[in-house]
């Protein structure tokens, strides 16, 4: 049924992208700058639909990087040839197609004098500046662009390999949430026509991707610098090697507790990225941020009701009017959100963001009134013991009021050790310095092998991480 309202929807426009592509050569379907699954996977769907309907060869371009794992992943997983466009590479085909934006929206890398051929966008729609393109589908009830080439697929009768349609599903499932923001029964309908198409391992593979550890780093500076304001939060990024952390950090703050609204802001080549994100069914994100960068003419903007991104570049700008601009822009988005930006609190107190100590915390109860003295000799007998006889580690401790077993007190030795070499707080800890004097006392030879194995390992492996 729902199917059925997908080919009506889909048979004019296809009809008149064939009678607009037929005899053409080669097609160019554009995606993003710093493309995401949904601009990927339409401009596959739509480059395989031509080319099985009318022998047209595409290419798939894009501007900016691809650094998000998941993205990465989906590409090599799915065998996507992707090419980064030149302004000169625009004139080599014979059709150009833009894809989940809009000319005058920004986001890709065509350039004025290129308009494109056709566009498939589902944002809201924007002014023309230009003349209008062949083939203009833009805006309607759709949560992905995605949606969009699936009613093609489906009004032209054929099938998608499986590659395609695990693109186009992932497409949708990202951009709608697993259909649970701003989908439309479009959207359910493609992603019910798609989910016996699917390759299901690739998914998880694309869904599960390994990260660099610059991602943790990003993700830590995320949670330290964030700032609450009433019901927003706010975090600075600084530097970050995609600006697709930007999203991935707004989505994550928005999960904290009590807060409605996430922006995340952060730097990349020369442009300030914004993500923003909202739980609010009255204000529009798409709209705000759209108003405060574009209303001041700073960059681009653009989105959805929940979510929206922008980018304002900074190049020839000093080190103050980029300061000058971000604080503009966020106590806008601030404000915007009914909140005051002159008062706010952070998400982590001073003291747990300075804090390295990687210390167990003290004994609550008995321990305290122990003397340091009995705990020493406890200690000492209690590895001496253990260097008698190595195999009685594996067999569980002989009485309760012991120590904890050896073979754990070790481990914490070491750990505490090599932290307390690697960083500068912590090592004053009482508990740090306890576990010294203990591992110092004790000349026992399992205690020796394990420091020699592990703790020196630690200590070059962390230089050479943060290089
Ligand atoms: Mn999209």
């Amino acid at each position: 049924m729902a199917l059925e309202e997908s080919v009506a929807r889909g048979r004019p426009k296809l009809k008149s992208l064939l009678e607009l592509s037929c005899g053409q050569q080669s097609l160019l379907a554009q995606t993003h700058d710093y493309p995401d699954p949904d601009t990927i996977a339409s401009a596959m769907g739509l480059g395989w639909l031509l080319k099985e309907l009318v022998g047209i060869e595409p290419t798939i371009g894009y501007g900016g990087v691809i650094e998000r794992a998941e993205n990465k992943t989906m590409i090599k997983q799915l065998g996507i040839r992707m090419r980064r466009m030149s302004p000169a590479d625009f004139k080599k085909f014979d059709l150009v197609a833009l894809l989940d934006t809009q000319p005058e929206v920004g986001n890709h890398c065509i350039p004025p004098e290129r308009r494109p051929d056709v566009v498939f966008d589902h944002h809201f729609p924007r002014e023309l500046e230009g003349p209008e393109p062949a083939f203009f589908d833009v805006g309607g009830e759709y949560g992905a662009t995605s949606t969009k080439i699936v009613e093609l697929i489906v009004a032209a009768d054929v099938c998608p390999p499986q590659d395609v349609a695990t693109a186009l599903f992932y497409g949708i499932k990202t951009d709608t949430q697993n259909l649970a923001r701003d989908a439309s029964e479009a959207d359910v309908a493609a992603y019910l026509y798609l989910v016996d198409k699917v390759d299901n391992r690739i998914l998880a593979e694309i869904e599960n991707p390994q990260v660099p550890l610059d991602y943790f780093r990003v993700f830590n500076k995320a949670i330290t610098r964030a700032k609450i304001y009433g019901k927003m939060i706010v975090s600075d990024l600084g530097e970050v090697y995609t600006p697709d952390l930007c999203a991935e950090v707004a989505d994550r703050l928005l999960q904290v507790e009590g807060v409605r609204h996430a922006l995340a802001v952060g730097w990349h080549e020369e442009s300030l990225f914004l993500s923003l994100r909202t739980r609010s069914r009255v204000k529009n994100a798409g709209k705000i941020l759209h108003g405060i960068v574009c209303g001041a003419d700073l960059g681009t903007a653009g989105g959805h009701s929940p979510m929206a991104g922008a980018r304002i570049p900074v190049h020839g700008k000093s080190q103050r009017s980029r300061m000058d601009i971000r604080r503009q822009v966020v106590n806008g988005v601030v404000q915007a959100f009914g909140e005051n930006y002159r008062n706010f609190s952070r998400l982590l107190s001073k003291k747990e963001t300075s804090s390295h100590a990687i210390s167990p915390p003290p004994p609550k109860e008995k321990a305290s009134k122990e003397k340091p003295d009995d705990r020493r000799k406890r200690t000492r007998s209690d590895e001496v013991s253990n260097r008698s006889d190595p195999p009685r580690t594996s067999k569980k401790p002989q009485s309760k009021g012991e120590v904890t077993p050896k073979n754990r007190v070790t481990k914490n030795e070491v750990r505490e050790s090599a932290a307390s070499s690697g960083t500068k707080a912590g090592s004053t800890t009482p508990a740090t310095k306890k576990s010294r004097t203990r591992s110092s006392l004790a000349p026992n030879g399992r205690t020796k092998t394990n420091r020699v194995s592990i703790a020196p390992d630690r200590r070059e492996k962390t230089p050479s991480l943060s290089a």
